[in-house]
């Protein structure tokens, strides 16, 4: 395995210097020649191995399990790195934790996989096990959430959603909102059920939204604790809320998940939520069950978050098989949706 990786990175390097050593006749010839080495090697290791095309061998930290989005992130993973599209996939659910995660990386590094793709549950804390993965020559992708490392050439990129534009929006959404239905001058009592802290969806989502409750001076956050992302934290979350609050306009829920636990919150308490309701309920994620949600009169809305990221990392990795450079950063289009829409025909086509 680890043969096939330094001639990948020989031929990146190979190609690296012919762009370097600037444009001439020769250079696509050469890039054949080192691409076509490189796959002999392959094969010829792939022969003694199990006489059939090798597969590339995946190693997914993933979180948890902890919400429908996540179930939708697992599910594209799983049928996208199949043995019919050419990969062994190393599934392994961390539980939210981060020395499950820890030590399912140091396992895919004993096993040595061909590359690493984490979901990093929490966004500091990795040098040392990027560093063990770099010294066993093992590439690292990081998919839907960030890592803060000092040395960025730890992991070759990230692919996820853009979570402060994700709270901006949320923001901005709910701004237009309260003006029209003419409460944009009243004070406005906000909770929030935030996701599970140092997060990259939780940091994203609180900043953003931060970014315009500061632009709204009538804008009270009376709030914040942490629902990690689950229904029922969300709901033990709310429930003390409540409790504590007798005058809560807007509750954001940093998922979907969260918001149905503070749903069923909200509803125990002899409360109303939705557009006819006394609180403002928005979610984040946009999975199928919010869409359920907004149609029964529950939620307001939901910011969608794609967990769709089989494909894209599967593209990732082609792109380094064949020794291309890959963006660094790549954020995925996303979008929102409310009640003003016509949400049962989009779920009639909603992909998770
Ligand atoms: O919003 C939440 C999940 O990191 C974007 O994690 C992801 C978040 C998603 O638990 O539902």
């Amino acid at each position: 395995m680890k043969k096939r990786f330094v001639s990948i990175a020989l031929m990146m390097a190979m190609s690296a210097s012919m762009i370097a050593c600037s444009s001439n006749a020769d250079a696509p010839a050469d890039t054949t020649a080192a691409g076509t080495e490189a796959a002999a090697d392959t094969e010829g290791e792939a022969g003694e191995e199990t006489g059939e095309k090798e597969l590339i061998t995946v190693g997914y930290a993933q979180v948890g399990a902890e919400s429908d989005w996540r179930t939708a992130n697992t599910e594209s993973f799983k049928s996208t790195f199949t043995e019919e599209n050419g990969y062994k996939l190393i599934f392994d659910d961390a539980q939210q934790k981060q020395e499950n995660q820890i030590k399912a990386i140091r396992s895919f590094i004993q096993q040595d996989v061909d590359y690493i793709v984490v979901a990093p549950v929490v966004e500091t804390g990795w040098e040392t096990v990027l560093e063990e993965a770099k010294e066993a020559g093992i590439p690292v992708i990081l998919s839907d959430r960030q890592m803060q490392v000092s040395d960025d050439s730890l992991y070759e990129c990230w692919v996820g959603g853009n979570f402060i534009k994700e709270g901006e929006t949320c923001g901005n959404w709910l701004a237009d909102y309260l003006e029209a239905q003419g409460r944009g001058e009243e004070d406005i009592n906000i909770v929030t059920i935030q996701g599970t802290i140092g997060a990259s969806a939780q940091i994203g989502r609180t900043e953003g939204f931060g970014n315009i409750l500061e632009q709204h001076s009538n804008w009270h956050m009376l709030d914040m604790q942490s629902g990690d992302f689950t229904q029922a934290k969300g709901q033990e979350v709310m429930e003390s809320f409540l409790k504590s609050y007798d005058d809560i306009d807007v509750v954001v829920c940093e998922n979907d998940n969260s918001a149905f636990g503070a749903i069923d919150a909200i509803k125990a308490a002899g409360k109303t939520c939705g557009p006819d309701g006394d609180i403002i309920v928005v979610g984040f994620d946009s999975v199928k069950a919010a869409f359920e949600s907004m149609i029964a009169g529950d939620m307001n809305a939901t910011f969608e978050c794609n967990p769709l990221h089989g494909p894209r990392v599967a593209e990732i990795i082609q792109k380094l098989e064949a020794g291309e450079e890959v963006e660094k950063i790549q954020y995925v289009d996303e979008s929102y949706f409310d009640t003003s829409m016509d949400l049962e025909t989009i779920l009639e086509t909603r992909a998770y």
